[in-house]
């Protein structure tokens, strides 16, 4: 029996894993990266859910089938290199890896080390996320590293630094929701993203005050009905107008916490002024949710809140709100909301944002974000980078200033004084970037593309290197929650021979480009290193080990206490579960209410794009699809890419239910299954975005990004929308298939 956590989202649901009885027949070499094992699958380990606080026992679909993807028929099992020919063609480590240093070196040598670019993901253990900052900076000296975080959590965490000092996503355990008077929830769907994670707002929809903000009726507000609670269904992208209008109501019906404000906060006088202009009845204007709904859910809030003696509220956000080009004003919003009811560093009520990716936390601290160095520490800062160069034993001046935040990364590939070679870990880019035709013109001009994966991944079939990768099940590291909870991951089976560790594919490079420091292969030692890196820093890791973890384990066994929250800044700590009780990690020790005003999308409707496409996920699969498509019950549970459209909608365009329609936005097309549902607001469709192809929805969605977090626009745009008739379909469809080859082959359109 192997005790870890479940492969997927920042809930790292507790899982065990049993090994099979019956030896499963290991994936065999790959004839080529198509070759698919006919036979059918055998699992190599049974998962059941395991005690952890977040899930309490449970798991989630997802969860439940996860050991499918160790067992991919297009599993990668050796590195692949593209030839002569333009086909990836199998090849042995050694060879791989001489001729990848080489290349760097050459590209590095003519170009400069910026010249070579790095793109990291929130699913990496710490110890790989840790690794791969200091393999950009030091093996490779560039300062161009980024990754998809950018993407998920950039907004919540710009705002939360501005605002409270930290950005420690869950201030506080999960399990601090389930008592909770009520829960306000701004674009987030927990019941198909975290299903686990419902059960702690039960406490909240048994006193009617689970409050979910989605222009969609989607799963989570559903729970809301039947007296549980408010949805509220506002136009895309108003979020901010409608925080805005909620704050209002609190300060104009005397409801806020005037002790907390004086003694915790600063910034009053000026934010009551921007708040004075957004009385209900021009919210409504603005966002479309009645006047009378707003004062309704701002005095469920207060009624709840601690200055009137409630049973406690909380403010929790998610990518509905901040992934968008006010993402960080909107988070804002949200916080100042927080603090003008009190809510903020107090035990029983709280602000958060829930965090995506399984280490979307871990992954955010330790220095594979472009201006970021371990434990939180800014890259510009001349303290951090001697810290940080001391425990790596080279020169401060050696370490790389800050690189590009990710989508400005991707869209100076291959363009004069851009980068030339990229090197992908954890990340299905072609997929899942905004505006994904740019992308796949930039991946197309770069002279290397190097994806290190799983599975054959659409960037990693359109990469000049493959290097196949293990993962999840068969390796050790640690992991950060959505709360901040540092855990383990654990081995319980060997990879397919051929794949290898991450921490071995850099450590072998780094001795090729002949990089300073050492690059150790074993993850207890990286942590250790990364722990020393940390210390001093925001995301103290300092008194944490392996060891340690293990042995807290052991002695809390599920119980909610399980895990240890950061900082620990000594091995004696006990950990910190709930921050901000004490104090801000500012300079007056205060919070800020910082005044933000609302803008909307860039997006506008006009007779050519006259509806709203908002975008998002869906249960049964997993971001760009790379692993969850690979799953049997997943991928005939959700098949393929769809479209939610409002029967008023759809009559209007003359859609029917199952048609295939063509969506237009400024950027481009994409093709889609129509589902008629009245979840959807008639004005606006909803279309998740794990597809590849004519069915990728991120060919729609504009890169205009966030200007403080880089953030992409990814959950607002508007189209227009057209009925493929079957005479068209066929060339739509080859049409489509012809791009997906050329994306494959990596060719330009
Ligand atoms: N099944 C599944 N679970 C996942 C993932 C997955 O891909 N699949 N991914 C994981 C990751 S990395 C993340 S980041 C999380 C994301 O978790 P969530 O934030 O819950 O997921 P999304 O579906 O992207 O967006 C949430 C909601 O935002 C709504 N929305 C769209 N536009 C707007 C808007 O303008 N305003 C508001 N208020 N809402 C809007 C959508 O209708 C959607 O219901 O999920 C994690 N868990
Ligand atoms: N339109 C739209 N687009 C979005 C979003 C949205 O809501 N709407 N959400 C955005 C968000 S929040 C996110 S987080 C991104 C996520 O999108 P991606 O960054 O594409 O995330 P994944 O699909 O999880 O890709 C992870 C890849 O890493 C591989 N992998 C798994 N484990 C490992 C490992 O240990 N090492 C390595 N090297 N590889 C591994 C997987 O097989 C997969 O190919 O998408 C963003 N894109
Ligand atoms: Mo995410």
């Amino acid at each position: 029996m192997t005790a870890t956590h479940c492969p997927y989202c920042a809930l790292q649901c507790g899982m065990r894993l049993d090994l099979a009885a019956a030896a499963p027949a290991a994936p065999g070499p790959a004839a080529g990266p198509t070759a698919v094992l006919a036979s059918a699958r055998t699992l190599p380990v049974t998962v059941s859910g395991r005690a952890f606080p977040t899930n309490r026992g449970g798991l989630c679909q997802k969860g439940w089938t996860s050991a499918s993807v160790l067992v991919a028929p297009d599993r990668l099992t050796t590195p692949l290199v593209r030839g002569a020919d333009g086909a990836l063609h199998p090849a042995g480590w050694t060879e791989t890896l001489d001729h990848l240093a080489e290349r760097l070196r050459a590209i590095r040598n003519e170009h400069g080390a910026d010249a070579v670019a790095v793109f990291g993901g929130g699913g990496l253990t710490n110890e790989k996320a840790y690794q791969l900052g200091k393999f950009a900076r030091l093996a490779l000296g560039t300062a161009n590293i980024d990754y998809n975080g950018r993407f998920c959590m950039s907004s919540a965490a710009a705002a939360a630094n501005r605002s409270l000092g930290l950005d420690r996503g869950l201030p506080f355990p999960v399990t601090d929701l389930d008592g909770a008077q009520a829960v306000l929830l701004v674009g987030s769907n927990p019941a198909e993203t975290m299903p686990p994670f419902v059960a702690h707002l039960a406490g909240a929809r048994a006193r009617g005050g689970l409050v979910v903000v989605d222009p969609r009726r989607s799963a989570t507000a559903e729970l809301a009905a039947d007296g549980a609670g408010v949805h509220l269904q506002p136009t895309a992208g108003t979020d901010l107008a409608l925080l805005l209008g909620l704050a209002h109501v609190v300060v104009a019906e005397g409801l806020s916490d005037d002790d907390y404000l004086a003694a915790r906060t600063s910034g009053l006088e000026r934010m009551r002024g921007f708040l004075a202009a957004w009385w209900p009845e021009r919210t409504e204007q603005v966002t479309g949710v009645p006047a009378a709904e707003i004062r309704r859910v701002a005095r469920l809030l207060a009624d709840a809140s601690p200055a009137r003696r409630g049973g406690g509220a909380y403010i929790l956000t998610g990518r509905g709100l901040e992934q968008s080009r006010q993402g960080t004003d909107g988070a804002t919003a949200a916080i100042n909301l927080a603090l003008l009811l009190g809510l903020v560093g107090r035990v029983g009520s709280g602000y958060g944002t829930l965090t995506g990716q399984g280490n979307g936390q871990g992954g955010r601290e330790h220095g594979q974000k472009a201006d970021q160095l371990p434990g939180y520490r800014s890259i510009t800062d001349p303290t951090a980078r001697t810290h940080v160069a001391g425990v790596w034993g080279v020169d401060p001046a050696s370490i790389p200033g800050p690189g590009k935040p990710a989508v400005e990364l991707l869209d100076s590939l291959g363009r004069a004084d851009g980068p030339r070679a990229l090197l992908v870990h954890g990340s299905n880019i072609l997929v899942s970037a905004p505006d994904a035709r740019a992308v796949r013109d930039r991946l197309a001009a770069l002279d290397l593309l190097v994806v290190s994966d799983v599975v054959l991944s659409e960037t990693a079939a359109s990469a000049d290197v493959v290097l196949p990768v293990l993962q999840w099940a068969e390796e050790e590291g640690t992991m950060t929650s959505l709360e901040g909870r540092v855990l383990r991951r654990r081995r319980a089976l060997d990879g397919p021979a051929g794949a290898r560790s991450e921490l071995w594919v850099m450590a072998e490079l780094a001795r090729r480009l002949e990089a300073p420091g050492t690059w150790s292969t074993d993850p207890a030692v990286v942590f250790d290193e990364l722990a020393r890196a940390s210390a001093g820093g925001r995301a103290d890791y300092a008194g944490l080990s392996h060891a340690r973890l293990d042995a807290h384990e052991a002695a809390t066994d599920g119980a909610d206490d399980a895990g240890l929250f950061w900082p620990v800044p000594s091995p004696e700590h006990p950990g910190t579960p709930r921050v901000f009780l004490d104090g801000f990690p500012t300079a007056d020790g205060r919070a800020r209410l910082v005044s933000v005003d609302h803008r909307g999308p860039v997006d506008v409707l006009d007779a050519d794009h006259p509806v709203h496409l908002v975008t998002g996920r869906v249960l049964q699969q997993y971001q760009s699809g790379a692993q969850t498509r690979r799953v049997p019950e997943l991928a005939a549970a959700a098949p393929e890419a769809y479209v939610e459209i409002h029967p008023l909608l759809a009559d209007l365009y003359g859609v029917d239910e199952g048609d295939t329609v063509r969506l237009t936005s400024r950027r481009g097309t994409a093709l889609a299954q129509a589902r008629l549902t009245r979840s959807a607001r008639p004005d606006t469709v909803f279309m998740p975005f794990h597809w590849p192809g004519a069915g990728s929805v991120n060919r729609l969605t504009t890169s205009a990004t966030d200007p403080v977090s880089g953030m992409p626009e990814f959950k607002v745009a508007t189209v227009r929308i057209e009925v493929v008739g079957p005479a068209e379909l066929d060339a739509e469809r080859a049409l489509a298939d012809a791009h997906t080859a050329r994306e494959l082959a990596g060719g330009a359109a």
